[in-house]
């Protein structure tokens, strides 16, 4: 229903600008005693996540089609961030290392033409310099299959500068860093000696010890009761209710925890996961238990054909009942590697 909505959006920016005319664990790792493990400190900021055996995926009436079969999953243990990586993280991880990110490089026309359909002539340079997707909200109700609508390709946006030129993340350290690739992601987590969690891995943390629900915290409705997360509450793209009041990210740690201890895993902004996607990956699993599934070995989309992509988890400041329900547990999406979004980012893991 909605799983071609958000394609890779950079490409299909492009691509849409282009149809309008307008062209311008694996189990080999080192066994140690259930005492070692419990009596090693946890690293800063993180938490460790249990091995165990669950039901991967969801059938429910929300779920899209590339969440099913529910399958049956086993994980190794691991510490993981409790929260989302910080703009104040990322930028000590820049301050060490002269880290550019994606989204602050010019687009290589040969690289991105790759990824278009064959003869897809070139855009204006206008739309290849150093830019990323700020979301716009609309004036009244859209055709929700267009995500162009409230995307915006805005030069100069950045984590620097999350909305474009002039803005900043000046006392906004404690939120989480957005407009990273996943190329930037896995530079960040390679310095801070952490990785990116598997699929696997998030969703058994997501699910905070709990068996079978649907959210981080159960299966109350988000819009039932206490405010449970970030998301958009009333009417994407337009008419946002603000009970949460974060229009955009909040701080990480602004709602409760799960049972695990992990802050935002539904909600303020998606996370990248090192696995590739591909539409029918779930069924490869059915009826069987996986250990440690790290993703297929190769990325397909019907929808999208022509890009690879990887994951992304756990909705965002954008996400609401009547478009992507990405707060649930088992709800994925996807995303070429080379993009990055106002409301994209992640967190790492570490393996015991
Ligand atoms: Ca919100
Ligand atoms: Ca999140």
């Amino acid at each position: 229903m909605v799983h071609d909505r958000k394609m890779s959006l950079k490409s299909n920016y492009i691509f849409t600008i282009f149809l309008m005319g307008l062209l311008i664990g694996c189990d080999s790792q080192t066994k140690k005693s259930k005492a070692e493990i419990e009596t090693k400190t946890p690293p800063n900021g993180m938490v460790m996540i249990p091995s165990g055996t669950f039901m991967m995926g969801s059938d429910g009436p929300q779920a899209r089609p590339d969440e099913g079969p529910v399958h049956s999953v086993k994980v190794n243990g691991f510490w993981i961030d409790q929260t989302e990586v910080t703009n104040a993280q990322f930028a000590d991880f820049v301050a060490a290392t002269g880290y550019i990110t994606t989204a602050e490089k010019p687009i290589d026309w040969e690289e991105m033409k790759e990824q278009l359909p064959p003869g897809t002539p070139k855009p204006h340079d206008s739309l290849l310099q150093a830019s990323s997707l700020i979301f716009k909200p609309t004036n009244g109700p859209v055709d929700l299959n267009n995500f162009a609508a409230w995307w915006e390709w805005k030069p100069k946006a950045n984590w620097r500068q999350p909305r474009g030129k002039g803005s900043s993340i000046d006392g906004k350290e404690d939120h989480p860093v957005v407009h990273v690739s996943w190329d930037d992601a896995n530079a960040y987590a390679q310095w801070a000696g952490k990785r990116l969690p598997t699929e696997a891995e998030w969703e058994w943390a997501a699910r905070g010890g709990l068996r079978d629900k649907i959210y981080p915290w159960g299966d109350e409705d988000i819009e039932v009761g206490a405010v449970k997360a970030n998301s958009w509450e009333g009417t994407f793209p337009y008419d946002n209710l603000n009970k949460d009041l974060f229009f955009y990210s909040a701080p990480v740690k602004s709602f409760e925890a799960n049972g695990y201890g992990l802050y935002d895993m539904a909600g303020n902004v998606w996370e990248w996961c090192s696995d590739w996607y591909h539409y029918d990956y779930y069924k490869t699993l059915k009826g069987k238990t996986t250990n440690n599934p790290a993703g297929p070995s190769e990325s397909f989309d019907p929808y999208n054909p022509y890009i690879a992509q990887r994951i992304i988890r756990g909705g965002s400041f954008l996400c609401n009942d009547t478009y992507c329900s990405g707060y649930r547990v088992a709800s994925k999406m996807k995303s070429s590697p080379d993009t990055g979004s106002q409301h994209t980012g992640f967190r790492c893991v570490k393996d015991l």
